[in-house]
């Protein structure tokens, strides 16, 4: 990665304000004398209408708060830049998929799709993954989700979608959840949704990180060359450190302890110079080969198998700096899947064409006019003519008599421009048919890739899937949604529904099911990568530790890439044996065992019995939860008396290398799923 700074970076320098060692002035510029009493007639009277400071200052309070999104109103942003492995020339002439020179400054929002701006960041939910890139020939947006699938194949039906996932309006509950009756009515009366709710029941749907999750752009697009030959294409992002997950019970508990979770993760990670990374992949299907798969290329609610259609890595995308300021960039940032650059166009994917409207829509109401594509954080890199005009908040200060096209007394400028001067134009794809308000038969098989995905997951990830299952019908209030589910996923599978249906008090169906047998192991998370970079492992130690040990394990952890904290009673330092003072990042108060993904305990000469039985706590809690547990001295008699010793990725030693070894080599398994059968 390169630390030069971004054709964006230096755009935003002019926006950027630092009020620190300046005067207080009103917005006017007036320097202020006073701001912590208004203009009073007497010390004891009345506030006077003429305190300009006061009105200006209340006024701008008052109106500080702009909509929230209809959905992803949670989401939390990061700058970065994409890097091209090999020019894509013989698919797309869109240029920064060209020029393998280039550095294309890049602005990425992940986001939950349910909860409002408050709520929790662990719940069970797609996420979003948008990216924005600022290319040299306009703002191309990939606005994506971290599933590949949609619930609906007709934009049409996304009002209804969401208003049945949403708090049910009666009562305004539940907040950032899907388990309850509204949602589960919605999939079991419309039943195209299958496919996308497996995934959302999968362990997809609580990711541990952004930084290790997928981002696909789910719809099938096209890429266009300088020729005019189109392919069809479907993007994905693929997180260098893999894909991985919470589980359900410490999810749920992350929210209580630290509803920042996600957004504290990847904030603290680009602070930390740990740059997350993406590496942008395609799957390409030729346009005459669309009729030669057993899936509509254009249904949003199918995956185009790895197996069968290899995704192609192009190149790689780096977060690398914070936001400044979270209102200015991350909720004023606005996406729109029709912001496309020459050499990427549309397909009619129904659902796709519906998001066309809907996007700058929304952005009129949430960011108060036509305008807001002068924001700071949305103004393409390239300069931009035309002749709109006017409405609220204009900013740019257009010269001249001329706003109007065709026109002499400009020579006709802003004048369109030719394909060959980099002019978009659209596919000439041939279309012909009637008007109907009607859907494809083949988009009408809406259960053979929810078999697929069942059928490739690992039996953890089954297990998890179950359970989820289990979890959001119980929640369902409503006897007959219950069993209209259970009746719509025994066509995926009567494993699945034989699993959860008896727990949701639903008799399963004893025969019928799914014909199809075949998998994809692309989509289990088992056979992901697995790195013990970024891990964050909870150090617990009392005074009086073995600092020798002690100092020479945590310093080959961090060579390792591992971000250790250390976690004792009370704040400040702690001391060593012989004397080493380390500084206790939190105590058993202010930290949990689920926000970390492994522990490793070691304890000290002067633990009391309080100490004993937080440790033994944390402990027991990463145990339940499947995590690595490390421990070295007085930590292995904890794991025996909590008889947590002598299972796989339970590791305990004498010798500071040997242990730092097989201790990293434990987190970077992430989790050890044997450990759900005990
Ligand atoms: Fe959407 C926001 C992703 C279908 C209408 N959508 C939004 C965001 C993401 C997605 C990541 C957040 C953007 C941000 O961070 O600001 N949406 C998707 C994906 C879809 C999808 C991957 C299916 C493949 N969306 C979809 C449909 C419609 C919308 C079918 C309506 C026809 N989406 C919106 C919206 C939002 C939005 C209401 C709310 C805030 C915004 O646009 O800027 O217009």
């Amino acid at each position: 990665m390169s630390n030069k700074r971004t054709s964006k970076d230096e755009q935003l320098d002019q926006f950027r304000v630092d009020d620190s060692g300046k005067h207080l002035t009103t917005n006017h510029g007036v320097k202020v004398s006073e701001d912590e009493f208004s203009l009073k007639a007497g010390e004891r009277g009345p506030t006077l209408l003429e305190d300009f400071h006061f009105r200006e200052k209340m006024t701008h309070f008052d109106h500080e708060r702009i909509p929230e999104r209809i959905v992803h109103a949670r989401g939390f942003s990061a700058h970065g830049e994409f890097q091209l492995y090999e020019s894509l020339e013989k698919y797309t002439k869109a240029d920064f998929l060209n020029d393998t020179s280039k550095t294309t400054p890049t602005f990425v929002r992940f986001s939950t799709v349910a909860g409002s701006k408050g709520s929790g960041e662990t719940v069970r939910d797609v996420r979003g993954f948008s990216t924005k890139f600022y290319t040299e020939e306009g703002n191309y947006d990939l606005v994506g989700n971290n599933i590949p699938v949609f619930f609906i194949q007709d934009a049409i039906k996304f009002p209804d979608l969401v208003h049945a996932l949403k708090p049910e309006p009666h009562n305004g509950m539940p907040q950032a959840a899907s388990a309850h009756d509204t949602f589960w009515d919605f999939i079991a009366q419309n039943q195209e949704s299958a496919h996308m709710a497996m995934w959302a029941m999968s362990d997809r749907a609580i990711p541990r990180s952004f930084r290790m999750m997928e981002g696909f752009g789910v719809h099938t697009f096209r890429l266009v060359n300088k020729e005019g030959k189109a392919h069809f294409v479907k993007f994905h992002w693929k997180p260098v450190l893999g894909t991985h997950s919470l589980v359900w019970d410490e999810a749920q508990k992350i929210n209580g302890k630290d509803t920042d979770f996600h957004r504290g993760d990847l904030f603290s990670s680009i602070e930390d110079g740990d740059y997350p990374e993406y590496e942008l992949g395609i799957q390409v299907i030729p346009e005459e080969d669309e009729f030669n798969f057993d899936f509509d290329v254009l249904d949003p609610t199918k995956v185009w198998p790895e197996e069968d259609v290899p995704v192609q890595i192009v190149g790689k995308m780096t977060l690398n700096r914070n936001v400044d300021n979270v209102f200015a960039e991350n909720e004023q940032v606005a996406f729109h899947p029709g912001n496309v650059v020459p050499g990427i166009d549309f397909t009619n994917d129904p659902l796709l064409q519906g998001r066309l409207f809907s996007y700058t829509d929304t952005q009129l109401i949430r960011l108060g006019g036509p305008n807001f594509h002068e924001l700071p954080i949305n103004r393409p890199v390239c300069p931009f003519f035309n002749n709109q005009r006017d409405g609220y908040g204009r900013q740019t200060i257009n010269r001249g008599q001329v706003s109007y096209h065709k026109n002499s007394l400009a020579k006709n400028t802003p004048t369109p421009a030719s394909e060959e001067e980099g002019g978009y134009s659209h596919y000439q794809e041939k279309v012909e048919g009637h008007k109907v308000r009607a859907r494809s038969e083949s988009f009408k098989d809406h259960f053979s890739q929810a078999t697929l995905f069942w059928n490739s997951m690992s039996d953890h990830e089954k297990e998890h899937i179950i359970q989820a299952f289990s979890f959001e019908l119980g929640k369902v209030e409503s006897e007959s949604v219950r069993e209209d589910i259970v009746e719509m996923f025994s066509n995926v599978s009567l494993e699945l529904v034989q699993g959860f249906a008896p727990n949701i008090g639903v008799t399963p169906p004893q025969s019928g099911g799914s014909d199809v047998t075949k998998a994809s192991p692309a989509l289990s998370q088992a056979n992901t990568v697995h790195k013990p970079d970024t891990r964050k492992v909870g150090v617990i130690l009392a005074n009086g530790f073995n600092d020798k040990d002690v100092k020479k394990t945590l310093e080959k952890l961090s060579d390792e890439g591992i971000v250790t904290e250390i976690i004792s009673e009370k704040q400040g330092t702690i001391k060593g044996e012989s004397g080493t003072e380390l500084k206790v990042d939190h105590t058993f108060l202010t930290i949990d065992s689920v926000l970390y993904d492994a522990l490793y305990a070691v304890g000290g000469k002067e633990e009391g019995e309080a100490f004993k039985k937080h440790a033994s706590h944390f402990l027991n809690e990463a145990f339940s939860h499947y995590k690595p547990l490390g421990a070295t001295h007085n930590g292995i008699e904890w794991l025996s008396l909590n008889k947590l010793d002598g299972y796989n990725g339970v590791v305990t030693g004498d010798d500071p290398s040997g242990f730092a070894k097989e201790f990293t080599q434990a987190v970077a398994a992430h989790r050890y799923w044997d450990r759900q059968m005990v």
